[in-house]
């Protein structure tokens, strides 16, 4: 059905006559838990365990606090057990390896993460290796990557998942679209360029993923159907980068100080939305699409512990 997708929209584009449509992660993200919080209502009516999430956060960064609180009221709105672990940023590894191990050995606790980025004195790849790959949410551990390469049943990392599972329900077409990832990072771009290139739905893309040291950059992404940006510059991304119909997907979510905000601050993402917009099939707005779509994928994650366990 798909296939047939893809010719229909490819008829619509090349008349360029239909509007641009965004993809809306904070609708799609609310439509998500909702789903979830039936599940966890089944879940208790058959007398099963609910999810229970737990999340360690290491310092006072704003926006990861930001992250994890509205992470803690997922939960609590699906219905999940949830507990947050704040840990102050003088924290040694020695210690945060035991909070951990605790976690690790808490029969009640079923996932839970670690918030990236970690203070400088902490050695990212030692915490990720003592998470337990059966608890890893994240999916950041080398065992889950290494069953996400092989396209094998595991946590898929949030934000690659949350895009894929956007694509899905927009019924954006990918098979055989030429996709262009800006960003190697082990979080967001070397996920998302293994999953679209995967035999799925949404995937079947043929990818190039761009990176600090990518020779012609621009041209490369004018020949995409698919731009997905994830390497934290705002407004990188600009309109004559893009192709007339193509999908652009924005990762990127910087804070740029501004005093008319109440907050203080202003979100930015790695597109020129206003610019490159109109000449998109679906583009993702910056806040409100990504950033919940992670979140909910987080909880979908979570979910599938007792999934994956049986
Ligand atoms: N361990 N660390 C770990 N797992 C993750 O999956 C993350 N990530 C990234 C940073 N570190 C992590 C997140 O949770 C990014 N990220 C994330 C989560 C949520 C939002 C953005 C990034 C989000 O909710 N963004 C809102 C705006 C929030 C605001 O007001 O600042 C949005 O609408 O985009």
């Amino acid at each position: 059905w798909w296939k047939k997708r893809n010719d229909e929209y490819d008829a619509r584009n090349a008349l360029r006559n239909e509007p641009m449509v965004v993809l809306d992660g904070k609708e799609t993200s609310a439509k998500i838990r909702q789903e979830l919080a039936l599940k966890v209502k089944e879940l208790k009516a058959q007398g099963r365990k609910v999810p229970h999430l737990a999340a360690i956060l290491v310092g006072e960064d704003g926006a990861s606090r930001t992250y994890v609180n509205a992470k803690v009221r997922d939960c609590e709105e699906v219905g999940f057990g949830s507990t947050l672990i704040k840990l102050p940023a003088e924290t040694t590894e020695a210690e945060l390896l035991k909070a951990i191990g605790k976690l690790n050995h808490d029969e009640d606790i079923d996932g839970y993460i670690v918030q990236l980025p970690l203070p400088k004195h902490i050695d990212e790849t030692k915490i990720l290796l003592a998470v337990d790959p059966r608890k890893d949410v994240d999916g950041f551990h080398p065992q889950n990557v290494g069953k996400m390469t092989l396209n094998l049943p595991t946590y898929i990392p949030a934000t690659p998942q949350g895009i894929v599972e956007l694509l899905r329900r927009y019924e954006v077409p990918t098979e055989g679209k030429n996709c262009v990832v800006i960003g190697r990072s082990n979080i967001v771009g070397s996920p998302m360029s293994i999953l679209l290139s995967q035999h799925n739905y949404p995937g079947n893309c043929t990818v190039t993923l761009c990176h600090s040291r990518t020779r012609d950059l621009e041209e490369i992404c004018r020949n995409a159907d698919i731009i997905v940006a994830a390497l934290g510059r705002p407004g990188f991304v600009t309109a004559d980068m893009v192709k007339e119909g193509a999908c652009v997907i924005d990762v990127g979510i910087t804070r740029i100080d501004d005093s008319s905000k109440k907050s203080g601050f202003r979100l930015l993402g790695d597109v020129d939305f206003d610019a490159v917009a109109p000449k998109c099939s679906f583009i993702t707005p910056v806040p409100g699409g990504v950033g919940p779509m992670t979140r909910a994928a987080l909880m979908m994650n979570t979910m599938k512990v007792t999934e994956l366990e049986d």
